[in-house]
């Protein structure tokens, strides 16, 4: 989503900005822009393409400043066109004197546009953002850290929002409510960004705003104030932002590359675990995990999907009641919270809006026990959270998740083992059984990862095609779960997943010979049960492709496509399966011809509710 970098410098800032525009592209975006400071005047380019064709822009205008600041934008008020990109001004005529970024979304931006129309702004877009360009020059009192502190009180919602003024040539002002927003530390020269990947290459020395915090930025000073007003010392920290994540070496597309990367990320995920520990969570997870007698997992999109197939692990093996919650929905709703409880969170990002507003409706029910799932260890989830399992997935590009999928599952397994282990129910025996098995498994992903021509077939006929049903039964009802998810978000076919013993209760009606009908048929105790699942759809004209385990006993036939998959993996076998089906949509969509890493519609790192 929306990617915000901003500067004060002694030096022409517009390669950095540029840069650090095109770090943050892997988030989705739909136009861009930036602002600087230019002879005593504000000046800006915007774009609706990529961030690449601004810099050619801003290369043709000789567009340079000491001063400024860039957005990606992720339209969320307003359409995705020019006039609606960021950064935007105030007064929004030539003579501007405010210019703003904003990640987030306003909620009383409304009552604010019609207050500021009526003091005479005139607005250029349809966002929400251009209230608070307003809203600040008409607060300005000619000292913007003040005016912004003023500003922000003003506002209901979430936001990160980075400003300059055309009175005040070397000053940035920063503020942030419920979207991430970082400080970058220079000699002499400060920057502020949406994450610190941003600024990788221009400082390692970042500190981390947290919810409520103002700062102001100006040459050789930085200064924080918190919600409060009362100034507050924020820690540094030295981050080895990841930047090699830009190489796609012989991949096609960052997805492809993120899928074979899987064995090596899953392997980092797990490596250094010698046997199952408490401490492997937090140092206080053992007296944590005693304590709960149930589990709250709140995610969305596929990390809710890394959630449900841990309920079924973690019900077995540990046998603790665990829910599963949208976290968009658990925030809202009235649920029944009881204290014993142990609040997961599972995020690719660690900044998905929802998640971490869930977390902190849990909290205020009384749920202290908090533990997160999550990529980035320097994220809002992570600081959030009491106890947390990093994922070692590295950065990834493509929109649609993969290896931050199946490296959740290798940690929420390893919770689960944790769990069943704490609570009496993981002989050394089986622990040690477990743990062989978790260390084969990139070999395991590997020898899926090699099935790809005989996906790729399939993709051909798929392509054609406009719906797709996917079945699974168990643990690996929300892997076609995610399969559909990730068919639908980058091939745009219409996909949905049931669990196949629903089948005859409506989905049914839609089969035809029209209908492929992906089926997961791992070598499991409910085999026989899906393969007369499997005849109900046969019987009806329906097109099977199903993924069956070596020993499934299920052969090709008319209207039978199999692939099988190399090795019975029991309880892992969703980290295999997940694979198979990630190849096949990532494949009907190169035959359709989408953009595969940047699906339309959608972005990554999801900062808005
Ligand atoms: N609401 C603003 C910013 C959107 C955003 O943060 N996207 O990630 C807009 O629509 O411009």
């Amino acid at each position: 989503m929306c990617g915000i970098v901003g500067a004060v410098a002694q030096r022409n800032i517009t390669p950095i900005l540029i840069e650090g525009l095109k770090r943050l592209e892997y988030r989705g975006y739909d136009s861009c822009g930036v602002a600087l400071h230019v002879d005593g005047q504000l000046q800006r380019s915007r774009s609706t393409s990529r961030v690449a064709d601004l810099e050619s822009q801003i290369g043709t205008a000789r567009l340079q400043g000491f001063t400024g600041i860039a957005h990606t934008r992720w339209a969320t008020h307003g359409a995705p066109a020019s006039h609606n990109a960021h950064p935007h001004f105030s007064p929004s005529s030539e003579n501007a004197r405010i210019a703003l970024v904003h990640n987030g979304i306003i909620e009383n931006h409304d009552e604010l546009r019609s207050e500021l129309q009526g003091l005479g702004y005139e607005f250029q877009s349809q966002t929400d953002t251009e209230v608070i360009a307003h809203l600040v020059d008409h607060m300005y009192n000619g000292d913007l850290f003040d005016t912004v502190q003023q500003a922000v009180k003003r506002l209901h919602g979430a936001y990160a929002i980075a400003v300059f003024a055309r009175e005040e040539p070397h000053r940035v002002v920063a503020a942030r409510q419920g979207s991430p927003l970082i400080v970058g530390l220079g000699e002499g020269e400060n920057f502020v960004a949406s994450d610190a990947m941003a600024l990788a290459g221009t400082t390692d020395q970042i500190i981390y705003l947290e919810e409520g915090d103002v700062v102001d930025l100006q040459l050789g000073r930085v200064w924080i104030v918190d919600a409060d007003g009362k100034p507050v010392e924020r820690e540094v920290k030295t981050v080895h932002a990841h930047t090699g994540a830009a190489e796609l070496g012989p991949y096609r597309h960052y997805m492809q590359k993120e899928i074979f990367e899987q064995p090596r990320v899953v392997g980092d995920t797990l490596e250094g675990v010698t046997g199952i520990m408490p401490e492997l969570f937090g140092d206080n997870a053992y007296k944590i995990f005693k304590e709960i007698d149930r589990v709250l997992i709140l995610a969305c999109g596929t990390s809710y999907y890394a959630g449900v197939t841990a309920k079924y692990w973690i019900e077995s093996l540990a046998k603790v009641p665990v829910n599963v919650e949208i976290a968009s929905e658990y925030r809202y709703r009235d649920s029944v919270p009881n204290p014993n409880t142990l609040v997961v969170t599972i995020s690719q990002s660690g900044e998905t809006a929802d998640t971490l507003a869930a977390l902190k409706h849990a909290r205020a029910l009384g749920m202290t026990k908090t533990l997160t799932i999550c990529n980035v260890a320097t994220s809002a989830m992570v600081r959030e959270c009491e106890l947390s399992y990093i994922t070692r997935a590295g950065v990834e590009v493509g929109v649609a998740s993969t290896k931050a999928f199946t490296t959740q599952l290798a940690a929420l397994f390893l919770l689960t083992l944790t769990l069943a282990q704490v609570n009496g129910h993981l002989t050394d025996e089986q622990e040690a059984q477990h743990l062989k098995q978790m260390r084969h498994l990139p070999v395991a992903i590997a020898a899926v990862l090699a099935l790809e021509p005989q996906i790729m077939a399939w993709a051909d006929e798929f392509a054609r095609k406009e719906n797709a049903l996917f079945l699974g039964r168990g643990i690996h009802y929300p892997i076609a779960l995610e399969g559909a998810l990730k068919l639908k978000e980058i091939s745009y076919i219409h996909a949905e997943a049931y669990p196949a013993g629903e089948l005859k209760h409506g989905p049914l009606a839609l089969v035809t010979d029209e209908m492929p009908v992906v089926t997961i048929a791992p070598n499991d105790q409910l085999l026989e049960k899906l393969k007369s699942n499997m005849q109900e759809v046969r019987a009806r004209g329906g097109q099977l492709y199903v993924f069956a385990d070596v020993d499934s006993r299920i052969s090709s036939s008319d209207g039978v496509h199999v692939i099988r998959l190399p090795e019975h993996y029991g309880l892992l076998s969703p980290i295999l399966h997940v694979a198979a089906l990630q190849l096949l949509a990532y494949h009907t969509a190169l035959a359709r011809g989408t953009d595969v890493d940047k699906p339309r519609n959608l972005a990554k790192s999801v900062t808005v509710e």
